[in-house]
């Protein structure tokens, strides 16, 4: 196949001075950050659906972007082959060793399924001979249970279990190329899990369809030699008013109370985060806290708009509390950083698909870099110990900890206290000020 990206190099790094657009000023592959290779620390991956799928079709307008990468004819078998040599083409010049896909990103689905079925084979060989020649590899793979008219009301959450079954088909069939491809991950985002009025809806019925799903998932899932990780991927709205899956902390009571945790865990996106009013950082924290870190798509939204931009990160300070949380929570393991992330429809050209992920990884290298450096710093972490020391150094303190306090002893503690002690400062400014000075030195 001849080259689809022409004149467009291999990217390369050059350091923060270098003026090259389309050269790396912080993404330095090799260079080890907490002793280990940046590559390492950041596993980048590349969303099939945005770059090699999205052309920019917004609400008010057609794509701008032409992305049938030579092919004669854009949603055509010969388009689903000229992706993966465009796929690859582009990851070998980027320096991207994972990428993650939708089942129906890779072909034009067809009114039956077991056509649909038949492409994807076709196409999972023409990938499985591009993984093989480069070295490079599948992060995680999924079924898209939002897009096709019937999964109008969910997918495992359908009022219909005629729909059901065609989930199920679905989740089976994407499970069998993850597992061909060797992904590490599977990930379910319940885009239209959930509901656009009570009225209509049996909240409790349709959690219990979606475990149920989600069970049959696992059990087919280990039964096929797959022993990477099932990912919840939470979203508060868009395009359901109401998604089940709202943020981290609700993600990981419904897998504990459903019994899947064993097997799950979260893929936390920066924008579905920031929609369910939180921070990325926040949800990450979460994540790590119920010990469902597990893999991230990487993006960032805009705080002045109400839905999912998902834009490519530009914001260091968000990059750098990310790579924080990340780094705390021991890094990633079957997981990466998926750029879910789209050029702005503005931005059409092959140059700007380049300059994008010049712009994503670059921003999360600077995470990289200044979130260890914080870490090696110091200063924050001996300043959140000292803050709970009274938890060490006192008798109480312990005793609350340890779980042998009562009620009682407490309040008897309380009576010879005297005056209560105001619970020291929490110094946010000075801290904000060290994070200030570790950033820009
Ligand atoms: C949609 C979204 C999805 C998931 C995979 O907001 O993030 O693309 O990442 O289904
Ligand atoms: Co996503």
């Amino acid at each position: 196949m001849s080259e689809i990206f022409k004149g467009l190099p291999k990217v390369e790094y050059k350091g923060p001075q270098s003026r090259d657009p389309l050269a790396f000023k912080y993404y330095d592959a090799g260079k080890a950050v907490l002793g280990k290779p940046m590559k390492e620390h950041l596993k980048f991956a590349m969303a099939w659906w945005h770059n090699l799928g999205a052309a920019g079709t917004d609400m008010f307008g057609p794509g701008t972007a032409d992305k049938r990468f030579g092919a004669a004819e854009a949603g055509t078998m010969e388009h689903a082959h000229a992706k993966v040599e465009a796929g690859f083409e582009f990851m070998g010049k980027l320096g991207i060793d994972y990428y993650c896909f939708h089942d129906v990103d890779l072909v034009p689905e067809a009114a039956d399924i077991n056509e649909t079925n038949r492409r994807i084979d076709e196409i999972a060989d023409h990938l499985a001979e591009k993984q093989a020649e480069s070295g490079r590899k599948l992060l995680w793979g999924t079924a898209n249970m939002f897009s096709n008219p019937r999964f109008m009301n969910g997918a495992g959450s359908s009022n219909s279990a005629e729909v059901f079954c065609f989930a199920a088909a679905q989740v089976k069939k994407a499970l069998d190329v993850t597992v061909k491809l060797g992904g590490r991950g599977y990930v379910f985002w319940g885009g239209r899990e959930g509901y656009e009025t009570l009225l209509n809806t049996d909240v409790a019925f349709e959690q219990g369809n979606i475990a149920a799903l989600m069970k049959m998932a696992v059990s087919y899932g280990r039964g096929i030699g797959f022993d990477g990780d099932f990912y919840i991927e939470p979203k508060p709205k868009e395009p359901m008013k109401h998604q089940y899956d709202f943020d981290a902390a609700t993600s990981a009571g419904f897998l504990k109370k459903y019994g899947l945790d064993k097997d799950f865990k979260l893929n936390i996106e920066a924008n579905h985060a920031t929609l369910a009013g939180h921070t990325f950082q926040h949800d990450l924290r979460v994540a790590a806290v119920e010990g469902l870190f597990g893999s991230v798509d990487a993006n960032q939204g805009d705080m002045l708009l109400g839905w999912d931009t998902d834009e490519f990160p530009f914001n260091a300070y968000e990059t750098t509390f990310a790579m924080y949380e990340i780094l705390k929570a021991g890094g990633f393991t079957n997981g990466g950083l998926n750029f879910d992330s789209k050029s702005r429809r503005p931005s059409y050209t092959y140059e700007d698909m380049f300059k994008s992920f010049i712009l994503g990884m670059d921003s999360f290298a600077l995470g990289l870099v200044k979130a260890a450096a914080i870490i090696e710093d110091g200063r924050i972490d001996a300043f959140v110990k000292e803050r709970y020391a009274s938890y060490e150094t006192t008798e109480y303190g312990r005793a609350i900890r340890s779980g042998t306090a009562t009620l009682a002893g407490l309040a008897e503690v309380a009576g010879g206290l005297g005056a209560p002690a105001l619970p020291g400062s929490g110094r946010q400014e000075e801290l904000e000020s060290i994070v200030n000075q570790i950033l820009f030195g």
